[in-house]
């Protein structure tokens, strides 16, 4: 055997070495994965929550229009609505037994419960008010939950539940749960009544929105957009949960891209990226940060940021096409 061949056969046995780490490492996510035991009257308590708080959360919005001093941990201006939104939230979440953890957009970090958390404690990720800048010029905005069975910041797979609430002329809650998607009005007093269940993307689908100026967009993401207006129509109102809301509606593609002095975007992967990903790929859509499905991200950090795509499949797969 020559030094060639047993360099050769070191490094295969360091491969194989490697692949059974790594088959070790898949099968014990698999494992954590198999005993994971989802208390589902703990996630309908949960979404009960968010739609309770959210007649609250609007009706506090007229007085609360004016900046805070302080910054969100992105670097954002925080308007008072948006630290009122959350305080709501964090208090009314954190008092549910099942919910271990809060984190929430607004914050720095993860706001344990201090009550232990035990197998099947939920973990409960907020953006309280996206879109928060719309409340200046009076459009709509939203706040968007995503419930894990993990500590954060969790993997996409670690979703158990997601959704988020609209205040637009009238007050909607989108919620995922299990593969379907329903629809609902959130009435007055936070009860909700089921509009549209099994949501599905339409076959045909008609509109776009895509977020950051396009002078800052790459050369090959404003090639596709090129191509994409020339089949859709423009519907972009400045609140990713919006403009979602227009591709659940009528079938299409929303995007925050990698800017060129920014390949992150805007938008964070585990308050807004997970959930709406899980919202969209169980209507039957697709997700994608640009290579992959968003739900297969896992956030190294509470606040990463990423390039955000969801839509019908034909047009995230002709994105990632062109993006590659
Ligand atoms: P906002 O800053 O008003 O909270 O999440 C942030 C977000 O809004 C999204 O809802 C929206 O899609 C995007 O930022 C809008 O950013 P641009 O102002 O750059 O379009």
């Amino acid at each position: 055997m020559t030094d060639a061949d047993s360099d050769a056969d070191a490094d295969e046995n360091a491969d194989n070495d490697a692949d059974a780490d790594e088959n070790a490492d898949n099968d014990a996510d698999a494992d954590a994965d198999a005993d994971t035991n989802v208390d589902t009257a703990a996630v309908d308590e949960v979404l009960a929550v968010v739609a309770a708080t959210a007649p609250e959360i609007r009706g506090g919005l007229a007085g609360r229009r004016v900046y805070e001093s302080e910054e969100n941990p992105s670097g954002e201006r925080q308007l008072e609505a948006d630290v009122y939104a959350d305080e709501l939230l964090e208090e009314r979440l954190l008092a549910v037994d099942a919910v271990a953890s809060y984190a929430s957009e607004e914050r720095d970090e993860v706001v344990e419960a201090g009550t232990g958390a035990d197998d099947g404690a939920l973990h409960v990720a907020v953006d309280p008010l996206d879109g928060s800048s719309n409340l200046q010029s009076n459009n709509t905005m939203g706040t968007i939950v995503g419930v894990y069975d993990r500590p954060l910041p969790a993997a996409g797979r670690h979703l158990v539940a997601s959704g988020f609430v609209l205040y637009g002329p009238i007050t909607t809650m989108v919620v995922a749960r299990e593969g379907t998607v329903t629809e609902e009005v959130v009435t007055g007093d936070g009860d909700r009544e089921v509009v549209r269940s099994d949501l599905q993307l339409p076959d045909e689908p008609t509109v776009y929105g895509f977020g950051g100026r396009v002078p800052d967009w790459t050369d090959d993401f404003a090639d596709y957009v090129a191509e994409v207006e020339r089949e859709l129509k423009l519907r972009y109102g400045g609140a990713m949960i919006g403009d979602v809301n227009q591709v659940l509606t009528y079938g299409g593609i929303f995007g925050y891209p990698g800017l060129e002095d920014r390949p992150e975007g805007k938008l964070r992967l585990l308050f807004e990226g997970h959930p709406i990903a899980y919202i969209v790929e169980s209507a039957g859509g697709s997700s994608s940060d640009g290579d992959n499905s968003l739900l297969a991200r896992t956030p190294e950090s509470l606040h990463e940021r990423t390039p955000l795509f969801v839509g019908n499949e034909e047009y995230i797969r002709r994105l990632e096409d062109a993006l590659s």
